[in-house]
């Protein structure tokens, strides 16, 4: 199961965020469990642009 979240009512589970910008995003969570929230790019998550969010 993929959580997903939602721009102007599309769902979706990858978003792009170009250099020096920032996007608010609406998620609803509906599976319990730890999720990994992460930078497609390998060189930012090397960088730490990856974490962990938990729904309970
Ligand atoms: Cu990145």
């Amino acid at each position: 199961m993929v959580q997903r979240f939602c721009i102007t009512a599309i769902r979706l589970d990858v978003t792009e965020v170009l250099p020096v910008a920032t996007k608010i995003l609406d998620m609803q969570p509906d599976v319990k469990g730890v999720w990994m929230y992460h930078c497609h790019v390998n060189d930012h998550i090397s960088a730490g642009m990856m974490t962990t969010y938990t729904v309970e």
